[in-house]
């Protein structure tokens, strides 16, 4: 197989331009790249950039060929999406599915000489509109209408926390293959684990008969050569393991197609020996739902991902990496990748590998009933065998699901009787595609990967979905359902796939994409990226609950970042403290698409919010939390009847293990007013197992005066802590904070913190630089910390705590 690249300069004419690109490319980034379009990013040119999309565009390029007697194809990893290709001005194809790769034979259109190829693509938003007139469908109501009817990444029409830019465009490789030998079609490499040994067995399918011959590269690079299509040991083989319970060893399978001894094709993959399986087993709360690595059930940490911009050549392997590098530094063991994007790249699943990060993969189709045809449905059914043959054999595929909550909409609106008569068709096809097409492709394809037919679902045809006893759960009740942060302790999910709380990135990517006068969260240009209704009302509603009122902009975005932090991390200590039962827990949503208040933990500069620092700690193996009792959680406002309402002020400390090693130490706790003095104080030896949680009696502090103290805990174990916090009895509002007068000093790459008196959320932030430390958004009482500096160079250096939030 011989490959003529066909990637690198283009030309792009329709809406009246004509400019030069590289491809892989899009309208967008051809414009932006020759300076003919604003940052669709800033303030408010989404909307000229939207309307852009209302044109066709068509991209070209001429190449040399010389002719051979060989076969040739023109193949597309990927055409985005509503294509017409010619050649030579014969038309080759139409495409309309960007998920899909495609491939033509062009043999007989190919000249001597000079060829010219060009790529027509129709207006994404011309297309859904006509359409969404014909029949609208129940979609998400953030979105262009008719997205439902396009095989396009769904949020490109937008969501509710992204813009509405239907990009069009070559978006993955294109090039000639000139097909004059044996082609390796398939390759598939089962593995076998029986006790400590492990087997392997190279499955591989040709175009036609040739000679195979495949070849092992062990992790520590010892290379040997296995026999194709039969089973072979691999001695000593080491695991992979996901992050935290161990390394990540690969080995590189290489299978050669030869003919006359010549190499005539190539493939590689490389390979992780484990086992990784979906465990669901009836048990007293219901049906297990948890993930189970060499035999070993583990809990899953980590957070929903989502396509990293809206211009998609901008996504590269090295700004994924340094993405998912931030997961695993902060302990994360899994990700769930969003069914409104795209099937990510193979280097996404590479640097899983890497990493030991566990994918949960939605198939992409995301809040939406895909229309009731047999084209659709043949549509989709290719592209999900097409992703999962792509990517069956990494050693980080978890779990398969068949979309984003559309099972869990279908339930809802079954119970209007007029949506249930109308959709009947379309709630049917739902059953067909996600119960009955995919199934049979997942069994095809890789049967060893678990499938479910959406997330969430508790056992499939529309049965309670959000039954939060059995399969994963959504949990929007914090937030979207307004309920304060201790609602998340009433339940005992199985696996919480999604819960979240928004904030507003950091004043300095706040200014990349407003003016000084739109700096105000009601302004329109702030509205304007704010995707989730009333959203920033509702920040300001749990900000009523919790702090004072901020007094200037900065330190609202501050505020909202730390209200967010201490949801999810309410919500995610909860569920580790009840491991077992619980065994999942990904928060919505790890990144960015564009600059935007949302769910995220990362924004889209790659600047954390505290979120994510918090993340690393609840996320950490070994973890201490409380579970306090006080104001907040049993009584809703301070004007109730004192003596009808009087409220305990207890506390119960837990140490969670997620390691695979015993742990044992000690648990110290103080009480402590809020210049840190110490009004009481204990400690507690304690082991924890592997895999397991201790909790220690609840303490009772008999009504402490909530104004004025508070806990301190931490968690030591060789000679040093471990894992450390502290906890209030009322809203910090309400905590009568003293000014810690927080100072700091900055040698070498460590930056020590001092503090007077006991301060929350110490914020290490800079108005002229970025770095990301090893700590951050801490509690401390009075004396001193230091942190490392992990990345950046710290300029000057600016400290805050919740004692400035007034
Ligand atoms: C979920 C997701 C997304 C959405 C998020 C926040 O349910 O699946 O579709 O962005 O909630 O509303």
């Amino acid at each position: 197989m011989k490959r003529i690249d066909l990637n690198g300069t283009w030309r792009l004419t329709g809406g009246g331009f004509d400019c030069r690109g590289t491809i892989p490319g899009s309208v967008y980034s051809f414009l932006l790249d020759a300076g003919l379009m604003e940052d669709p990013f800033y303030r408010n040119n989404e909307l000229a950039a939207l309307k852009l999309m209302e044109q066709d565009y068509t991209f070209s390029r001429t190449f040399d060929f010389t002719p051979t007697k060989d076969k040739v194809l023109l193949h597309c990893d990927g055409l985005d999406t509503l294509c017409t290709i010619t050649l030579n001005g014969q038309p080759i194809a139409s495409t309309k599915n960007m998920h899909r790769s495609y491939e033509f034979d062009v043999t007989a259109v190919l000249q001597e000489g000079q060829n010219e190829l060009s790529l027509h693509f129709a207006s994404p938003t011309v297309y859904a509109k006509q359409k969404d007139l014909e029949k609208h469908l129940l979609g998400s109501a953030d979105t262009y209408r008719g997205y439902q009817y396009v095989r396009k990444a769904h949020c490109m029409y937008g969501w509710d926390w992204g813009p509405m830019l239907p990009d069009a465009g070559i978006w993955k490789d294109i090039y000639l293959l000139l097909e004059n030998s044996a082609r390796i079609t398939d390759c598939r490499i089962l593995q076998r684990h029986e006790s400590s040994r492990v087997f392997v067995t190279p499955l591989v399918s040709t175009s036609r008969p040739c000679q195979l011959e495949v070849q092992v590269t062990a992790p520590g690079g010892e290379r040997f050569l296995i026999p194709c299509n039969e089973e072979s040991e691999i001695e000593s083989p080491q695991l992979w393991w996901p992050n935290g319970l161990g390394q990540q060893p690969l080995y590189t399978i290489t299978v050669t197609a030869l003919e006359d001894s010549d190499t005539v094709d190539q493939t590689t993959k490389r390979l992780g020996l484990r086992t990784l399986r979906l465990v669901r087993e009836r048990d007293r709360w219901g049906e297990s739902f948890c993930h189970e690595v060499n035999g070993v059930r583990f809990f899953a940490m980590g957070a929903d991902y989502i396509p990293e911009d809206n211009i998609l050549s901008r996504i590269t392997p090295e700004r994924t990496r340094w993405l998912l590098t931030q997961c695993k530094n902060c302990n994360f063991n899994a990700i769930r990748a969003w069914g409104g994007g795209f099937y990510p790249h193979d280097f996404f699943f590479d640097i899983c590998d890497e990493l030991g990060i566990v994918v949960f993969l939605d198939m992409m189709n995301a809040c939406c009933f895909l229309p009731d045809c047999q084209d659709m449905r043949d549509e989709f059914a290719a592209e999900v065998r097409e992703n999962l043959l792509r990517i069956r054999h990494h050693a980080c595929m978890g779990l398969i699901s068949g979309n984003n909550e559309v099972e869990e909409s279908a339930f809802y609106n079954i119970q209007d009787k007029y949506i249930a008569q109308d959709y009947k068709g379309i709630f049917e096809n739902y059953l067909t595609i996600f119960e009955d097409i995919l199934p049979s492709i997942v069994r095809d394809v890789c049967p060893e990967i678990g499938y479910v037919p959406s997330s969430p679902s508790t056992c499939g045809h529309f049965i309670e979905p959000q039954n939060e006893n059995y399969g994963d759960s959504h949990f929007w009740q914090v937030w979207h359902g307004n309920k304060p942060y201790n609602e998340y302790r009433k339940h005992y999910f199985r696996y919480l796939s999604e819960f979240g709380f928004q904030s507003f990135p950091c004043e300095k990517t706040v200014e990349t994409f407003t003016l000084p006068e739109d700096r105000n969260i009601f302004s329109r240009i702030m509205e304007r990226h704010q995707r989730n209704g009333t959203a920033n009302g509702r920040i300001l509603s749990y900000l009523s609950q919790t702090f004072l009122y901020p007094g200037d902009f900065g330190t609202l975005l501050y505020a909202s970042q730390l209200l967010q932090a201490t949801a999810i991390r309410y919500g995610v200590e909860h569920l580790r403290r009840s491991r077992g039962r619980c065994m999942g827990a990904l928060y919505w949503q790890l990144n960015d698409i564009w600059p935007v208040a949302s769910w995220s933990s990362i924004d889209s500069l790659g600047r954390y919010k505290a979120l994510q620092y918090v993340a690393k700690r609840f996320f950490a193996p070994v973890m201490i939390s409380c579970e306090e009792v006080g104001e907040t959680t049993t009584r809703s406002n301070v004007n109730m009847q004192p003596d009808y309402f009087l409220y305990e002020t207890t506390a119960a400390l837990s140490v969670c293990n997620e390691s695979l090693k015993e742990v044992a130490g000690t648990v110290h706790w103080s009480l402590r007013t809020a210049d840190s003095s110490m009004l009481q104080s204990g400690s507690a030896r304690i082991t924890v197992p592997a895999l397991s949680v201790v909790t220690l009696d609840r303490m009772d502090f008999e009504q402490t005066n909530v104004e004025k103290n508070h806990l301190s805990y931490s968690f030591e174990a060789d000679g040093g802590p471990v894992s450390w916090g502290s906890a209030l009895f009322t809203a910090p509002k309400h905590y009568l904070f003293e000014d810690p007068e927080l100072t700091c000093e900055v040698n070498g790459d460590e930056i020590t913190v001092h503090a007077k008196k006991y301060a929350q959320f110490v914020e290490i932030d800079s108005p002229d630089s970025d770095f990301i430390l090893s700590d951050n958004y801490f509690d401390m009482e009075a004396g001193s910390r230091t942190v490392k500096v992990l990345e950046g160079t710290p300029g000057t250096i600016r400290l805050r705590s919740v004692y400035d939030i007034r």
